[in-house]
């Protein structure tokens, strides 16, 4: 087996070394975080684990935090050569009194690292104590990548610091957000540290490699799990009573408890996104619209909204029309199946033998009206789950906020009318009560992973270009 790659991340305090480490190696709870100066206090090892096997071992260390008076010490020593020098002040007494905390990161970049990345917070001026820290660290004589971090806020010095890591012969950098990275820049940054290691160049490759398979994998997951949840919510199916119909309060619980039973499917189908995207339970809130505010979970069955969703896919007679004595509740989301559909579609169905069309003819026979979701309702959920999941690829795990999803709002790449070739492979759903997980009636296993498959992919197309 290869030798695991060593890496130190150095550089200032709060210039988020800590958070880069989070997001190259999707771990939400290394080290700790903090706005606080001098969170990171002892050099801490934390791995890029592939297939189940160490590629990276990077070293998170604490900031220097007076490279000034240290880069005057280090010109005080007596020694032929720079890097000489700072092994004289590694073995010398300062070491352990007033620079013991840089002597801890120069320790972990000289021992067996075989790089540095050093991350600066591109939001703060080019300082002298910063020109002497890159100096020191250029002094250890291993390769540096210089990772440019905050590159998303707009008043950053970018180009202060690019001069200036080009007058110190730095001409390899990454610009990196490690709260929003962008699709690409782990890549990039591999890419690149394999121009500075000739000698691990094989390595480096290998894991850009993994890495885009991993990010395929774990958008083809998403997918299915936007799929399973979607077919959850098409095959509800719920029968009423024609008595318990008739009494307008029994009827308002009815549809109440039908409705919660939409939002745990969608509450799972979020968890499992996070889940897949290696976030936390809660890292996600299920956002508000904005025009309208709200949680998005009440969204689902907000008649506003639903017009809106039902224009869009061109269904817009569909909602609230046709639909007589049940409009109400037609516009809480829900189809009454029985009484309303029947009519128009039981000379095609019925004649090709189509089974939950029997069936709705028995329930309206014998007064039974059943509860399924509308087609708008499954538009939402999709735009919703399909704007999480697109949202998590790209959001970096050092992030410390909640993430809101704004469905539907995200540009004009918004998937709005395209769904509805997804709305038309859900159809099978519909006649399958028991493809709802939970129901208690699970049968045609295989009929439903083959529908969740044949969804995921039609939804990987709501993607965009591939990350990595
Ligand atoms: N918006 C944004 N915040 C960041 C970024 N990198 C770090 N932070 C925040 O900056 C603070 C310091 O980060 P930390 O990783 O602890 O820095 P360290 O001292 O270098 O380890 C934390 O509050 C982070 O959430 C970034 O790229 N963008
Ligand atoms: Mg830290």
């Amino acid at each position: 087996m290869t030798e695991p790659l060593r890496i130190a991340i150095v550089g200032h305090t709060n210039a988020g070394k800590t958070s880069l480490l989070r997001t190259l190696t999707r771990q939400v709870d290394f080290g700790e975080v903090s706005d606080r100066p001098g969170t990171t206090r002892h050099a801490e090892a934390v791995d890029l684990r592939i297939d189940g096997a160490v590629a990276v071992r990077f070293i998170d260390t604490p900031g220097l935090e007076d490279s000034v008076a240290l880069l005057d010490y280090l010109n005080s020593l007596e020694a032929d050569s720079r890097p000489e020098r700072v092994r004289a002040f590694l073995r010398g007494p300062e070491a352990q009194r007033a620079f013991e905390q840089e002597a801890k990161v120069l320790r972990a970049l000289t021992g067996d690292a075989d790089a540095a990345m050093v991350v600066i917070d591109t939001r703060e001026p080019v300082l002298p104590k910063y020109r002497a820290e890159i100096e020191i660290l250029t002094w250890c004589a291993k390769p540096i990548m210089p990772v440019l971090n905050f590159v998303r806020y707009l008043d950053t010095r970018r180009d202060d610091w690019h001069q200036m890591l080009l007058e110190s012969n730095l001409h390899a950098r990454v610009e990196f957000d490690v709260v929003a990275p962008f699709i690409g820049s782990e890549r990039q940054l591999y890419g690149d540290l394999a121009t500075l290691l000739p000698g691990r160049r094989q390595q480096l490759h290998a894991i850009v490699d993994a890495l885009a398979l991993e990010a395929r994998d774990r958008r083809l997951a998403a997918c299915r799990v936007v799929a399973s949840g979607l077919i959850d919510v098409a095959a509800m199916r719920r029968a009423l009573p024609a008595e318990e119909f008739a009494d307008e309060l029994k009827q308002q619980r009815f549809v109440r408890a039908f409705q919660d039973d939409v939002r745990r499917h969608a509450r799972r189908a979020v968890d499992d996104l996070l889940a897949v995207f290696a976030f936390r339970h809660g890292d996600a809130e299920l956002a508000e619209i904005p025009q309208l505010g709200g949680r998005w979970e009440d969204d689902l069955f907000n008649p506003e909204l639903l017009k809106e969703a039902g224009k869009r896919l061109g269904l817009g007679a569909m909602i609230g029309a046709g639909l007589g004595v049940v409009a109400d509740v037609a516009m809480a989301g829900l189809s009454l199946g029985a009484a309303t559909t029947l009519g128009a579609t039981l000379g095609g169905a019925a004649s090709g033998g189509w089974k939950p069309l029997w069936r709705k003819l028995e329930n309206r026979l014998s007064g039974v009206q059943e509860l399924t979701a509308e087609a708008p309702v499954l538009l939402l959920l999709a735009d919703h789950l399909l704007g999480l999941a697109r949202a998590l690829e790209r959001r970096g795990h050092a992030a410390m906020d909640k993430l809101r999803i704004e469905a539907s709002v995200d540009g004009g790449a918004a998937p709005g009318g395209d769904l509805q070739p997804v709305l038309r492979a859900l159809e099978p759903a519909r006649g399958h009560p028991d493809w709802e997980r939970g129901s208690g009636k699970r049968r045609g296993d295989s009929d439903r992973q083959a529908l969740e498959a044949a969804l995921a992919r039609l939804l990987s197309q709501h993607f965009g270009p591939e990350a990595a």
